[in-house]
Order: C-alpha cells, then sequence, then structure tokens
C-alpha cells in the first residue's frame, strides 16, 4: 500500500478529448483546453485569475520574478525542498524561521526578528493543507513593506470561513503532481488577484513574449500543454468525492488512533474546509516505545509505505545548512517535528480493510 494514488480520469472521457485535441492539431501555447481549464479551475477555487504552470515548481519561480524579489526572504525549512530551490533559482538567500507546532505553518511570532534591510518578502507553506495565520503574516508585511508568496502546493480547495485561503497574500502558487488532491499528471499554477498581473504572468511563463515580436521580460517555458489540461478539467469534476472519500480515511484514522499512547495527529481545524491532502501523525518515542524510523520501516516490511514528509528539513540539506538560520537551536520545532513526523497513506481509494491494516501496524 502507496502513501497515495493519482485520481485518474475515466479512460473513455479522455480519449474522447484526446481526439479533440488531435483533430484540433493545437497540443500547447494557450489552446482552447488551457482556456477553459484556467477558467474553470478560478471558478472552483474562487479565486479571481489562474494562470496554469507545466509543474509546481516554476510558478514560485516566476513569481518571485515577477514580484521583484531580490535580497532575502523569511521562509520555512519544513516543506518539499522545491519551495527553498525557487528562491536559489532566484538568486535570493533564504532565511529559514520556525514552524508552529500545532499547524506545521510558519510560527509568525518569529518573523520579525528575522527582518533585515535586505527582506524583501516572506513565503510561508500551507503544509498538508493547513492554512497558515495569513492575518498575522500579512499585518507584518505591512509594517514592513515586504511581498507575501504562498507556496500553496497543498491547499488546493481549502478554505476559511468559505473564503480561499489561495487568495491570502500577493501570489499563491499550486502544484497539481500526480501525488497531490487534484492533479494534471505533471502541472500547477499561480493564483493572482488582477488582470494585469494575469497578463505579466502569461508572457513570463512563455520566455517573456508579449505578441510575437516583443519580449518584455526574461521569461521561462513554464506553459501546460493541452492534453494535461484536457485531463485536468476531467479530474475537476471528481475532486469534490476524492476529498469526500480522504475525509473518511481521516475520520477513520482519528478515532482509532486516539488515546494511543505517544501517537499525535491534528483534528480538523474550525471553519476550515480542509483537503485531507496528508495525513501526518506524530511519533513520540519514549511514550510510544519506538522511534518514528523504527515504525516506519516496521510498516514497509508490512508493505506499507508511510512517508517521512518532511524530513530531512530543507535546512539540513546540503546546499542550505551553512545558512545562519539553518541551524537547529534557530529551529526547534520543526527539527522536533521532522524527526516525529510519518504520513500514513492518504487517498481516494483506501478501502476500510486498507485503514485497518496502517491501524494494526501502529496500535499493535
Ligand atoms: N511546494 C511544495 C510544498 C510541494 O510539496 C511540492 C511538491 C512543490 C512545491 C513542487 O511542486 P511540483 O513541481 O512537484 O509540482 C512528491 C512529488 O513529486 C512532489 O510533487 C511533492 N511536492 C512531494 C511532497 O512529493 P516524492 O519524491 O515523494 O514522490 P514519489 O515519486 O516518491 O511518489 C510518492 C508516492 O506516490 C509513491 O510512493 C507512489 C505514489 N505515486 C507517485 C507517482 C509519481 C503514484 O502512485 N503514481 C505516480 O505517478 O515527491
Amino acid at each position: 500500500m502507496l502513501v497515495t494514488s493519482p485520481l485518474l480520469p475515466d479512460m473513455d472521457e479522455f480519449r474522447e478529448l484526446l481526439g479533440q485535441v488531435w483533430h484540433s492539431k493545437w497540443l500547447t501555447n494557450n489552446g482552447t483546453f488551457h482556456q477553459r481549464l484556467e477558467a474553470a479551475l478560478a471558478e472552483y477555487l474562487k479565486v479571481p485569475y489562474v494562470s496554469l504552470f507545466t509543474n509546481g515548481t516554476l510558478p514560485l519561480v516566476t513569481a518571485l520574478q515577477a514580484l521583484h524579489v531580490t535580497g532575502e526572504v523569511i521562509t520555512t525549512p519544513y516543506s518539499f525542498v522545491a519551495t527553498t530551490h525557487a528562491l536559489w533559482w532566484n538568486g535570493i538567500k533564504p532565511v529559514f524561521v520556525d514552524i508552529d507546532r500545532d499547524t506545521g505553518c510558519m510560527d509568525p511570532a518569529r518573523i520579525e526578528a528575522a527582518i533585515t534591510p535586505k527582506t524583501t518578502a516572506i513565503m510561508p507553506v500551507h503544509v498538508y493543507g493547513k492554512p497558515c495565520d495569513t492575518d498575522a503574516i500579512q499585518a507584518i508585511a505591512d509594517r514592513y513593506g515586504l511581498k507575501v508568496i504562498y507556496d500553496a502546493a497543498h491547499a488546493f480547495g481549502v478554505e476559511v470561513e468559505g473564503r480561499s485561503v489561495l487568495n491570502a497574500g500577493d501570489i499563491s502558487t499550486l502544484s497539481f503532481h500526480a501525488t497531490k488532491v487534484y492533479n494534471t499528471v505533471e502541472g500547477g499554477a499561480m493564483v493572482v488577484r488582477d488582470e494585469k498581473t494575469k497578463r505579466r504572468i502569461d508572457y513570463l511563463k512563455n520566455f517573456g513574449f508579449a505578441g510575437e515580436t516583443e519580449v518584455v521580460g526574461p521569461g521561462i517555458n513554464g506553459k501546460m500543454d493541452e492534453v494535461r489540461a484536457a485531463y485536468g478539467l476531467l479530474n475537476l469534476k471528481q475532486v469534490d468525492a476524492a476529498i469526500a472519500a480522504r475525509r473518511k480515511v481521516a475520520v477513520a484514522y482519528r478515532e482509532a488512533l486516539r488515546g494511543v499512547e505517544g501517537i499525535s495527529f491534528w483534528d480538523d481545524l474550525p471553519g476550515v474546509k480542509h483537503n485531507y491532502s496528508y495525513f501526518p501523525v506524530f511519533v513520540d518515542a519514549e511514550a510510544y516505545g519506538m522511534a518514528r524510523d523504527a515504525l516506519y520501516f516496521k510498516m514497509k516490511e508490512r508493505n506499507v509505505f508511510a512517508r517521512r514528509y518532511f524530513y530531512p528539513l530543507i535546512s539540513e540539506f546540503s546546499t542550505y545548512r551553512g545558512l545562519e538560520s539553518a541551524s537547529p537551536a534557530n529551529l526547534p520545532v520543526a527539527t522536533k517535528m521532522a524527526a516525529e513526523v510519518i504520513c500514513l497513506p492518504m487517498h481516494h481509494e483506501l478501502g476500510a480493510e486498507d485503514v485497518e491494516r496502517v491501524i494494526e501496524c501502529i496500535v499493535k
């Protein structure tokens, strides 16, 4: 049993759309499926504008460029490595701050002390789809004149009090990788507030071309093709059902694991529409009587492939380890969480028997 399984569209329906792509002979560069998916996603996600990308890393790289972010950016070490790599690709120095134990997201109380005259932006992550404290982060950004770019790779469809979390900050980015709640095989998107920015992003993801002969900046090739946009349109029809199935799994895990000594997890937050993209549990080695890694390998022996997302911390990888802010003393909460976390299998196809098998590994 793997940690996740991709949501796949109906093969016949996909074949039908593929036929349309073949017939049109228009394969990429802002084709009709691309346009339709952008509009459909903006509506589904309750956001003003969506610009599709070929993966979830390039919108991060492009957002930083589009907002002219330079110098230093305050970010979290508790994420997938792409978050910090996007800064590196822009020649920006990452400054890591610690996270909040209750959400896994950047702790706003740690941000101000990390601001220097070189700081130009904050790049938090709604990790596991848990919303950051966006009000607190925005208040600091406003006070210091900083941009905010949310890596919302995990936050597809997440809402707080009926409003999309993707509307926070200046820009949010999404990943539609095969392992995500909603996927287009590989894919991603940027969520922007206004038409002018959307146009600029559309230029930048197409090498900077604004028309046949004008290039407005050093853009990149970040475009999504027609085949994946068509696939994405079909997956959008079934993503609600997939999220509902994931929720059932989360409820079953919580029911079975509540009260198991040394195992903790998060409950749903009031007022939040979650997407159940991951189900992290935390292993207190002493109280549980077994370290996280021992449990992870025990599960593996039983063919239950959980994952240690996000271990090691980004700040522990060789590229970033030398930074002052990467020291474990600066990141005690993140360091502890990375040592304790294990993400249990979580996807739309897991049945009661699968859940039972996972639980048996942990409880017995
Ligand atoms: N920001 C954040 C916060 C992110 O989490 C990510 C990506 C990004 C940015 C960048 O977005 P992208 O550029 O990737 O769109 C996976 C994904 O590759 C990555 O997209 C994701 N985050 C990260 C958290 O997880 P791996 O190395 O763990 O993937 P892999 O190949 O080990 O797959 C995990 C499990 O999924 C496998 O055990 C089996 C299953 N699987 C996987 C694939 C690819 C399938 O069943 N089918 C498949 O096709 O990184």
